[in-house]
């Protein structure tokens, strides 16, 4: 059954960043991503993921400057030797953690400027970033943002993140599937798990439309997650979401899949 990875960038905000890693244990997780791990200490984040057993499941690459809307800059034909400096710092980090995803988020796509040059930085950038992480044994994933959400984002859907995989041609360049974008995007989730899961590197999820924890919304996870469980799929699936109560009161759902989880251990 899925290995959930709680995601650090969404849950236990209340709490200062590196006691997030302690309550992700705290509550029954042996996994977590969040988005970055650039502004903390490399050191600190490993002591505590050893103090707690837990797994480094996953991290992006840089993405610009957030809080100003940027979400990633791997088409940007002026920002390639930026984007080859953050795959570099990536890889470090990634090393020092054993993590072994890394999400590129290509960017929003900047009007006057030439899309076909945008694409074939994209792929140039995405060739050169799985080529570093497969040094470590590690993946990279492309993950689709819905452009409801992030209107221009340059990968949108399932379909432009596999054509993009297979433009670029590396074997550890893999689909982050985030089932939240999936169904704001383009709906037809289990039909495509049941497609694509062999491509997927990572899981993501949270409810539709509002992005807050399973049960809040239009997906039927207890239909959507054995079906992952079924392609064989033995990633982990993060939960990303804006939990609607206490942290602690949204993993209620969980419970079914984690005690399978435990008892298979
Ligand atoms: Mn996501």
């Amino acid at each position: 059954m899925p290995r959930f990875s709680a995601n650090l960038s969404f849950l236990f905000q209340e709490l200062p960043f590196y006691d997030r890693l302690d309550a992700a244990a705290a509550n029954g997780f042996r996994g977590v991503e969040y988005m970055s791990p650039y502004d903390y200490e490399v050191a600190e984040i490993k002591r505590r993921l050893r103090a707690n057993g837990l797994t480094q499941v996953l991290f992006n690459l840089p993405v610009g400057d957030f809080a100003k809307g940027e979400r990633g800059f791997a088409s940007d034909p002026e920002r390639v030797d930026e984007f080859r400096e953050g795959v570099i710092n990536a890889v470090e980090i990634a090393r020092e953690l054993d993590c072994k995803r890394v999400n590129m988020l290509v960017g929003i796509a900047i009007p006057g400027r030439d899309g076909a040059y945008a694409r074939a930085t994209m792929v140039k950038n995405a060739r050169y970033a799985a080529r570093a992480l497969s040094e470590i044994g590690a993946t990279l994933v492309v993950e689709p943002l819905n452009r409801i959400d992030t209107p221009g984002f340059l990968i949108g859907t399932t379909a432009e993140g596999l054509a993009l995989i297979a433009e670029t041609g590396a074997s550890n360049f893999k689909l982050q599937y985030d089932i939240y974008h999936a169904q704001r995007a383009e709906g037809n989730i289990i039909a495509t798990i049941r497609a694509h899961a062999a491509q997927f590197g990572h899981v993501q999820l949270a409810d539709s439309p509002g992005r807050n924890e399973p049960g809040t919304g239009e997906l039927a996870f207890e239909r959507i997650l054995p079906a992952l469980d079924a392609t064989g799929y033995d990633g982990w699936v993060g939960l990303e979401y804006k939990p609607s109560r206490p942290v602690p009161d949204t993993f209620a759902w969980t419970d079914a899949f984690r005690t399978i989880e435990v008892a298979a251990s």
